[in-house]
């Protein structure tokens, strides 16, 4: 197949997702074609099957708002008809939904058919598309896709909760490839010292510190947590509540314990000396960074939220807590962190429970799915 991939290149959940499954197509010998405004930064090095088409938005004085969604409608035109694509795919509606639509019906005009999949992430549906301001556009765009799925059934059903929902939705959940975690984890043996030089229990989080994420907690959670045990918090990501992180260490006392890593390319360094993995979000459709935390065999601490359930099995690779309970989750943080023997069942059961989402498995529902949408193409 070949096929056009359009999504957020940064290091957000839906960006990281579009990237390793282009990478995976295009390793079982898919043409993947990358349409984006950037380098995705998940991709590493190019390979023969992977194209990447840059997005480029020319500054004008007249728009204070640059036209992105119509740049990307008229790329997705110039790459399905040059490149002879069979399929877009469009990961986060917004407003990657519509651009598929619209170039969709500029190429009917021209006697091309391109059938399109929207992959809904999170806060597409969550947060952002359900503001009025978007939300009819992205009903339509969604009704009108070809395909569409959702990384879980979670967010399968806020989506028919919250939209307009006309059509079926497929839950395809986010994946990870364990075969090259297994290899870096051999690579990063002596990086713990490094953070830990006590010997000190790495606890981790990793994201793009929105509110949503709740970083508040994670540093309640951690000082309470560090009162009975040595511990270090490496916090990966940066993002609007980063200001206020020195501040509140500094409230509790936390400081020389806290580093703050800023944005990594890639979180396999820091999960793979990792003990235990914090995720209090408010919301969260999956959770990629507990899974991707799991398939290296760290045990997490999460709300029992949108599709953490899904994931993070309470009791075996990890616990899950109401919402901005701190002494559940520091209680059950503790549980895990008790002693080696307790730690080791645990991180050995996050890895288990991290198989079940291997891209193995994953990947084939991707492709099944990609044909029968080519198929219902051929029919019409
Ligand atoms: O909203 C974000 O945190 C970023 C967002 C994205 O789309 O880039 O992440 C969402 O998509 C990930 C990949 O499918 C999911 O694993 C995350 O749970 C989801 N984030 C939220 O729902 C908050």
């Amino acid at each position: 197949m070949k096929i056009g991939i359009v999504c957020y290149p940064t290091f957000g959940g839906s960006g990281v997702v579009a990237t390793e499954l282009g990478k995976a197509l295009a390793e079982r010998g898919h043409q993947v074609h990358f349409i984006t405004y950037n380098e995705p930064v998940r991709l590493g090095s190019f390979s023969k099957n992977i194209f990447y088409h840059e997005v480029r938005v020319s500054e004008y004085p007249l728009f204070d708002y640059p036209p992105y969604e119509l740049v990307l409608t008229s790329k997705l035109v110039d790459v399905v008809k040059y490149e002879k694509l069979d399929l877009l795919h469009v990961h986060y509606a917004i407003p990657h939904a519509s651009a598929a639509y619209n170039a969709k019906h500029i190429l009917e005009c021209e006697g091309i058919h391109i059938p399109y999949i929207t992959t809904l992430h999170g806060t597409d549906i969550t947060l952002v598309g359900k503001d009025p301001s978007f939300e009819p556009v992205i009903t339509f765009a969604i009704n009108q896709s070809d395909g569409v799925t959702a990384v879980s059934q979670s967010l399968k059903d806020d989506t028919f909760e919250h939209f307009n929902i006309t059509r079926d939705i497929e839950v395809i959940p986010n994946f990870v490839n364990l075969d090259t975690i297994e290899h870096k984890w051999e690579e990063k043996h002596g990086l713990k010292k490094m953070y830990a030089p006590n010997g000190e229990l790495i606890i981790s989080h990793i994201s793009n510190f929105r509110k949503v994420k709740r970083i508040p907690d994670i540093l309640k959670i951690f000082a309470k947590v560090r009162k009975e045990k040595p511990a270090k918090l490496l916090l990966v990501g940066d993002g609007p509540e980063r200001v206020h992180i020195r501040n509140q260490c500094e409230e509790l006392g936390i400081c020389d314990d806290v580093i703050l890593m800023g944005k990594l390319k890639s979180p396999d360094e820091i999960l793979s000396i990792s003990d235990l993995f914090l995720l209090t979000s408010e919301n969260e459709s999956f959770g990629l960074a507990a899974l991707e935390a799991m398939a290296y065999g760290v045990p997490v601490i999460s709300s029992n939220t949108g599709g953490i359930p899904e994931v993070n099995k309470h009791g075996y690779s990890g616990f899950l807590s109401d919402v901005g309970d701190i002494d559940d989750m520091v209680k059950n943080a503790l549980i895990i962190l008790k002693d080696e023997k307790a730690l080791n069942k645990f991180k050995e059961q996050a890895r288990k429970q991290a198989e079940l989402f291997d891209i193995n498995k994953v990947l084939p529902l991707y492709i099944n799915f990609y044909n029968k949408i080519l198929n219902n193409k051929k029919k019409v």
